[in-house]
């Protein structure tokens, strides 16, 4: 089968061509990776080449051997993803020490994998051992309004997630493990990556201050639907910010306890604290 006539691809293209439309990926900001299923690979396989060396990953993802992703390449701009995916992606395979890839369809201009590549294969690595494979969508994008709270909250956890939960009533249903955060750091090496997939052991959502956001899903609308959700709220709580720093009227702790007994999520107490 072609591998621009798959659906995987497909739900690609369309996600990236969604991100750029809200503003998400100014330039060659952000990228996306997915961790193919056997079946997919069998579908392609005759379609792919071998012929690109072994090249090293920049961290070491055991969990991950053997596996085959689709991702976006380094500079490549989001924008252009849906006009020319064979230049703008490319399928890696992983060795089996999970140290190494290759390139196996793609990128016909040349060029490598994303920047990020440290950054979406371990978190990768630590969602498909705790969601027990389900998980196989890893989203790094530049959403404007939560980027801009990053100037103003504290960056904790626990601020993050109150603040964003309080914004829209389906938020504490949609992430109801909250939001990760962490300071700012130098991006695109394996540090900024240990740093992210230790949050993403607690949560879905990673925000990187000053920077952008993470997210992790099982499917491409799941993955896209939980950064637009985040999205969404943190553009509520900046216009809210602008008006006033005091909101008059706020959904209150005893009231998400409420809505976690009645919608059959856990919310963890730490982000219902007094103020
Ligand atoms: O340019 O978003 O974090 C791609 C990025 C790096
Ligand atoms: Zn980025």
């Amino acid at each position: 089968m072609k591998v621009l006539d798959t659906k995987f691809m497909q739900g690609f293209i369309k996600m990236a061509d969604d991100g750029f439309r809200l503003g998400w990926h100014e330039r060659n900001g952000g990228n996306l990776s997915y961790r193919m299923t056997p079946h997919e690979v069998d579908s392609v396989k005759e379609r792919l080449s071998d012929h690109a060396p072994w090249t090293p990953i920049g961290a070491h993802v055991p969990g991950l051997g053997g596996e085959y992703f689709l991702v976006t390449g380094s500079g490549k701009f989001f924008r252009n993803v849906p006009v020319d995916p064979e230049a703008c992606l490319c399928i890696i395979e992983l060795d089996e020490a999970g140290e190494n890839y290759r390139i196996r369809w793609g990128l016909v201009e040349g060029g490598r994998p994303t920047s990020e590549l440290p950054s979406h294969l371990m978190n990768h690595e630590v969602k498909k051992a705790m969601t027990n494979g389900l998980h196989r969508v890893i989203y790094h994008a530049h959403p404007t309004n939560t980027i801009a709270l990053t100037f103003v909250l504290p960056l904790t956890d626990e601020v993050f997630t109150r603040e964003l939960w309080e914004m829209a009533t389906e938020c504490p249903v949609v992430f109801p493990e909250g939001v990760g955060v962490i300071g700012w750091m130098v991006p695109g090496g394996e540090a900024i990556g240990i740093e992210t997939s230790k949050k993403m052991q607690e949560y879905n959502v990673a925000v990187w201050a000053h920077h952008g956001v993470f997210c992790s899903g099982s499917t491409f609308d799941e993955t896209f639907g939980l950064m637009h959700t985040v999205e969404k709220s943190a553009e509520i709580l900046c216009k809210v910010l602008a008006i006033t720093p005091n909101k008059l009227n706020t959904i209150q702790p005893d009231e998400f306890r409420q809505l976690a007994k009645d919608f059959h999520v856990e919310l963890p107490e730490k982000f219902l604290y007094e103020k």
